[in-house]
């Protein structure tokens, strides 16, 4: 372990490199059991550092065998080691460093640095693995052109890969082969990446807007090429995208994808070097869901428009890591919603904004979009950064209107293209391109915490005028006690009997950007404000937030008539799905407080007749009307019921399926009618319209077999009769889930049967035997810890039972015995040395504690406590657990 109490680094503590990188020469010489890497750096003092200052370097489980300076071997007593680095303290201005250092690849469970993946060499540096490879200012902001070479066996190891140019390939008349690469493009050590293995290829390519060719190219295993169609045509619209929409074009000959299987996050972004977790490239109507060739399509496109936003221009340091991670997912979400259904899209990452972020806001790691400190950078690849963070660059982007956004997008490419630079430049680069003053708007990246944004509206029928006044806060968070007001572009229309009312606001109207005269934009800036709106002829119902307009709670006292109106009415398709989930929420809380007090719960028929209504109008887009339909689940029930005194986990999940069931059984014809309405019979395709209608009639299915037990019927001869992921495994879903116990275990042996050879596959398997519910189920996932088809090093399948379990079965995670808290612990234990990252992502269910009413809270408490205990914690672990036990 490298600090058993690691402390924190400070952004205010930033301090430019005192030595730079202008070349990096690498050669690697991969063996069965350990991997030797001899590095020459060109590196120079940087300038104004004073000359008897010493060369840092980083490193970390590393084997030194050699060092020279300037060709020169330098002596034991010319440097030293440390755990994390090597100092030598008198170097010149300018000067070569060449090291030989070996390493062991093959004992690198951190799937950090270099490791296998199974047969696989590869590299995953971002963010600090680098240094576990050679010895290197492994920092952003120091960028170098990498010029590698590759030696391996040349049978097990045919392809060697990594960024920018093939330069040469010999084959060394030994059985082993060596390829050399040149990458132009300085870049910072996260960007590099390696790859050998016995790989295949499928091979297109690009014509870039101005004439280029550009080489594509995915690597897989050979049983895999078959699977690899949908990842090179979202590579060849994401490419085009970039260039209509934002004038980017790609800079190199070739750009190559990499499938591996062992991999901790979705994918990475090396420069001409992707490298992705399997489960985010490959895809297959047999294999993969809608849902999953809707994230292949993202992630590509996230990964390629990286090569702009994060490579060509790149972060000075960790802590903007939004800049390159914000802005991206904000490109990749105009992207998905140009592919499909663009309220749908916003639906969707609203609902991950509100269910995950905001719980993240008001937990232990609460932190800013740019964080002032962290222990572990690795901890902070957070909702937080990603997706709060893309929510503030669609926030200037509403505020600065689309073209003035583009403008500024221009500018900050050509202005900082080839630099490693901050948040504060991105907004300056914005600010001006526009001239719009995004002073205040700063803020939202150094506040922490999820703004409060409470609306009340009063009528005046004499004068004919509605005032809204609205009010902002934000609740402390740690280390953040006072909260300054936000800039909040607050979106709006009003609704009245017969549509949306034509919008004028009272006196001057600086705030107001108009799109049409019923929809406008409010920029709120004051802790209180209020907006008078004249020739307002009825009482209107304020339709508000519309498109998610910003990343805050929203609390307006709607009646459920109100709610009803909006959900059925307004023209802004966000609006009317956030007053269906506020309507099942509301709903909800009645009957959670009804079966607390021991009543029977009652489900208000407003609501049921408003949700048969809407799926009657087959008129609808079915995937909206799905969404619309879907309860929220029992997590995102829990966290808002910890607002209101302590989330009851038994009580919620009654409640839900209290009205879950009165729903099906009221709307039972109409289910079955959607559910025949939509089949698909037509060929599959992951397209829009398809994936709508398997969308509604799946949910449909899951609502009839809660109506009436004889629907499993349907259930099963789906999962018997289905032709593609989708339907099978949504169908599988259901018969796991409310099935016999005999039902269920025959499906889930026939899926198992069939797909054992498909890893992603039987991934989802361990995923859906994660959440059937009911006594046993722990038992079940903890047996499944030994089944052959699980693995502990792999993240994938850890993710899919593991965080399975404790996310998708609240009931039996909460277990009152407190067994579930401590599967979980034990799972931690295992991985907090051998994959700290992914023990730490795992802690989060727990981390929650303080959410939880009765017994719960202290029992989650207390296994934190446990783990705190352990000796060798990693940084990653030690982190999340000090930050959680802090009062
Ligand atoms: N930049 C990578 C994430 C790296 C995570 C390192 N722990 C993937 C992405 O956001 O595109
Ligand atoms: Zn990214």
């Amino acid at each position: 372990m490298r600090d058993a109490r690691p402390s924190a680094i400070y952004l205010k503590d930033y301090r430019p490199p005192a030595f730079l990188i202008e070349r990096t020469e690498l050669a690697f010489d991969l063996h069965e059991d350990h991997a030797i890497v001899e590095a020459t750096l060109h590196l120079r003092r940087n300038s104004g550092v004073a000359p008897e200052e010493a060369l840092v370097l980083h490193g970390q489980d590393l084997e030194l065998q050699w060092l020279a300076l300037d060709g020169r071997e330098l002596s034991a007593g010319e440097y030293s080691q440390s755990d994390d680095g090597l100092r030598i303290a008198r170097v010149p201005q300018q000067f070569t460093l060449s090291s030989r250092t070996r390493i062991r690849p093959q004992d690198n469970t951190s799937l950090e640095g270099l490791y296998k993946s199974r047969t696989l060499f590869c590299t995953q540096c971002e963010a600090e693995g680098f240094r576990k490879i050679t010895w290197y200012l492994d920092r952003p902001d120091v960028m170098a052109e990498f010029d590698v070479s590759i030696e391996a066996d040349k049978a097990r190891y045919p392809v060697l890969l990594s960024n920018g140019n093939p330069v040469a390939a010999e084959d060394l008349g030994n059985g082993r082969h060596r390829a050399r690469w040149h990458d132009p493009f300085p870049k910072p050590a996260y960007l590099f990446a390696l790859v050998a293995g016995d790989l295949h290829s499928v091979d297109d390519h690009f014509t870039t807007a101005s004439g280029r060719q550009v080489g594509l190219r995915i690597f897989v295993e050979e049983k895999d090429l078959d699977k690899c169609e949908h990842a090179m045509v979202s590579l060849k619209k994401s490419m085009r995208w970039d260039e209509e929409v934002y004038g980017r074009e790609y800079d190199l000959d070739i750009f190559n994808i990499v499938a591996v299987d062992d991999f901790n996050m979705g994918a990475m972004e090396n420069k001409s070097l992707n490298i992705f977790n399997s489960s985010c490239v490959l895809c297959s109507p047999q294999t993969t869901t809608d849902k999953g060739f809707q994230t292949v399509e993202a992630i590509v496109a996230h990964e390629y428009f990286h090569n702009w936003s994060g490579n060509r221009v790149t972060c000075r340091d960790w802590f903007q890591l939004s800049l390159k991670e914000g802005f991206t997912v904000f490109r990749d979400a105009e992207f998905s919603a140009d592919m499909g259904s663009r309220t749908v899209k916003r639906v969707e990452d609203a609902t991950v904004m509100r269910t995950a972020q905001f719980a993240e806001d008001a937990g232990p790691m609460a932190h800013p979009v740019r964080p002032d400190s962290f222990i572990e950078i690795s901890n902070f690849y957070t909702l937080t950064v990603y997706e709060k963070g893309a929510e503030v660059v669609r926030m200037i982007h509403t505020l600065l209107g689309a073209e003035a956004f583009r403008k500024g997008a221009d500018l900050y490419f050509e202005r900082h293209d080839g630099q490693a630079v901050t948040c504060e430049d991105f907004v300056r680069a914005m600010e001006d391109a526009s001239g719009v003053d995004l002073g205040q708007f700063r803020r939202w990246y150094a506040q922490a915490g999820t703004p409060v944004l409470s609306v009340a509206g009063a009528y005046d029928e004499a004068a004919q005028t509605y005032a809204l006044t609205v009010r902002q806060s934000t609740p402390p968070t740690p280390g953040q006690a006072h909260k300054e007001p936000l800039l909040i572009p607050l979106a709006l229309g009003l609704l009245g009997d017969a549509g949306n009312l034509p919008l004028q606001l009272a006196g001057a109207a600086p705030n107001v950007e108009s799109a049409d005269n019923t929809h406008l934009v409010l920029k709120v800036s004051e802790a209180e404000q209020t907006f008078v709106f004249s020739g307002v002829r009825e009482r209107p119902v304020p339709s508000l937030l519309r498109g998610f307009s910003a990343p805050v709670r929203l609390e307006y006292d709607y009646s459920r008539a109100e709610l009803c109106a909006l959900m059925s009415r307004d023209n802004d398709g966000f609006v009317r799905w956030d007053a269906a989930q506020q309507l099942a929420i509301s709903v909800l809380q009645e009957a959670e407080e009804q079966i607390h007090a021991g009543a029977a719960p009652v489900v208000d028929p407003l609501y049921l007749n408003a949700c048969q209504t809407l799926l009657e109008d087959a008129s609808l887009d079915a995937a909206m009307v799905a969404e619309m339909l879907r309860l929220p689940g029992e997590g995102y029930l829990a966290e808002l019921a910890a607002r209101r005194g302590g989330a009851r986990v038994l009580s919620i999940h009654l409640a839900r399926e209290a009205v879950h069931k009165a729903l099906a059984v009221h709307a039972e014809a109409a289910w079955l009618d959607a559910y025949r309405r939509n089949a698909v019979n037509t060929p599959y395709a992951p397209e829009a319209g398809q994936i709508a209608a398997r969308s509604l009639r799946n949910l449909s299915l899951e609502y009839l077999v809660l109506a009436r037990d004889e629907h499993i019927a349907l259930a099963r001869a789906q999962f018997a009769s289905a032709g593609n992921m989708t339907d099978s495994l949504a169908a599988l879903k259901v018969i796991s889930q409310r099935g016999s116990a005999a039902q269920r275990d025959e499906a889930l042996d026939d899926f198992y049967r069939r797909w054992k050879s498909e890893t992603l596959v039987v991934n989802q398997w361990l995923q859906v035997q994660a959440a059937v519910p009911g006594e046993g189920a722990l038992e079940r996932v903890q047996g499944l810890l030994q089944h052959e088809a699980f693995d502990l090093r792999n993240p994938n399948k850890v993710r899919a039972l593991v965080a399975g379990f404790a996310n998708g079965n609240p009931l039996q995670f909460h277990r009152a015995d407190g067994a579930g808290y401590r599967f979980l612990g034990e799972v931690i234990e295992a991985l907090n040395t051998r994959n700290p990252q992914i023990a730490a992502r795992l802690l989060v269910p727990l981390t929650r504690w303080r959410n939880y009413a009765g017994d719960q809270g202290p029992a989650m408490r207390s296994e934190l406590e446990c783990l705190a205990a352990l000796p060798d914690l990693s940084p990653d672990v030690f982190e999340v657990l000090s930050k959680s036990l802090q009062d």
